[in-house]
């Protein structure tokens, strides 16, 4: 057992800075960032608008604070919201937008996380009395708890018009919007140029330690910013953070198409032992895999992996989930691979 080697995919979240990271953190101007006077945080959100196509940006603490601020930014207490049925937002993130939101789901069933601009019209409900007005349609690409599934910027548009149509606002939540861009060898502003806000992260597959980032247009960002003081996100000399943030921008991004690789190879390579898993519907760097299929549950199948060196993590009872990122390899895919196939004798 000891110098096992570990294979970590249970998220991407697990990525290490690199070398470079470090050493921008560490040689990093800073400064005072409530003052607005941390040139590198101004740097990386000059960065992160112009990049996203968008007017202004702003550094946040998380994902989920970045989720956060842009819906209290974009919808009033007591206001609906719309998001797909399995959205992040909904499923991960504590219930914020409703404890400290005040903020009201309806939720919108989605094909691999896309929803349609029918499907979401068919939510709207006409202004009466007795309903909470709508405000705000949420979006996420690429969708996690769908597998890393990814809209294009085709069905963004037709969600955004429908909203537009209605008056409401569309929040993106792009998390990991690079590896859809990658994954499509788009442009990012291709996808979000339709859309009001959105919130990337640095500290997923781009493996910067801590942060990510609210785009959209100045007043918003302004708001923006009020929120994330009032939730204790103000951080001073957060160019500590910025710093991994730029080189996660500038020299991170082209790499993923590897980790889209390999976790084809792993899908491909899970399906040939018989799991529930269709290798043509791995999009990016995520592989949802049904264990059920081979007489097991996902609370075992993780722990016998374990067993075997390879972390992973669960979707639901019968279904886990495996991410690909900086620092695996095709030899490690091979080597879970391997772990997946003594298991399924063992099962
Ligand atoms: N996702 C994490 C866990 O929370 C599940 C992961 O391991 O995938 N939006 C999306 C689409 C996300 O996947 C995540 C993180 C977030 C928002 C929140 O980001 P953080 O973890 O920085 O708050």
């Amino acid at each position: 057992m000891t110098n096992m080697r570990i294979v970590d995919l249970r998220s991407d979240t697990v990525t290490l800075p690199t070398e470079e990271m470090l050493e921008a953190m560490r040689t990093a101007e800073l400064g005072d960032d409530v003052y607005g006077e941390d040139p590198t945080v101004n740097r990386l959100e000059e960065l992160a608008a112009k990049k996203m196509g968008k007017q202004a940006a702003l550094l946040t603490t998380s994902g989920t604070q970045a989720n956060l601020v842009s819906v209290m930014s974009q919808a009033e207490r007591g206001d609906e919201i719309i998001l797909e049925s399995e959205a992040h937002m909904y499923f991960y993130e504590v219930g914020a937008f409703s404890v400290l939101g005040g903020l009201i789901p309806r939720l919108v069933k989605g094909d691999m996380g896309v929803m349609t601009p029918e499907s979401v019209e068919a939510a709207l409900r006409p202004p009466d009395i007795h309903f909470p007005p709508t405000s705000l349609v949420c979006i996420e690409n690429t969708h996690n708890r769908a597998g890393g599934t990814m809209w294009t910027p085709t069905q963004i548009k037709a969600v955004s018009d429908i909203a537009k149509k209605h008056k409401l606002k569309v929040h993106m939540d792009g998390a990991r919007i690079f590896n859809a861009s990658v994954a499509q060898n788009l442009d990012v502003r291709e996808f979000t140029k339709h859309v009001d806000s959105l919130m990337f992260c640095l500290s997923k597959g781009l493996s910067a330690p801590i942060g990510s980032l609210v785009v959209g247009d100045q007043a918003f960002i302004d708001n923006a910013r009020r929120y994330r003081k009032m939730l204790g996100g103000g951080m001073r000399q957060a160019g500590i953070i910025a710093a991994a943030g730029i080189v996660a921008i500038e020299k991170m991004v082209d790499r993923l198409k590897d980790d889209h690789a390999n976790a084809k190879r792993l899908a491909t390579g899970l399906a040939n032992l018989g799991y529930g898993v269709d290798a043509s519907k791995v999009q990016t760097n995520m592989v949802i895999c049904g264990v059920s299929a081979v007489g097991t549950n996902s609370r075992e199948w993780i722990s016998k992996m374990r067993e075997h060196g390879v972390k992973t993590g669960p979707v639901d009872a019968g279904r886990v989930r495996m991410v690909t990122h900086r620092g695996i390899e095709k030899e490690d895919i091979d080597l879970a691979i391997n772990a997946a196939e003594k298991v399924v004798k063992q099962a």
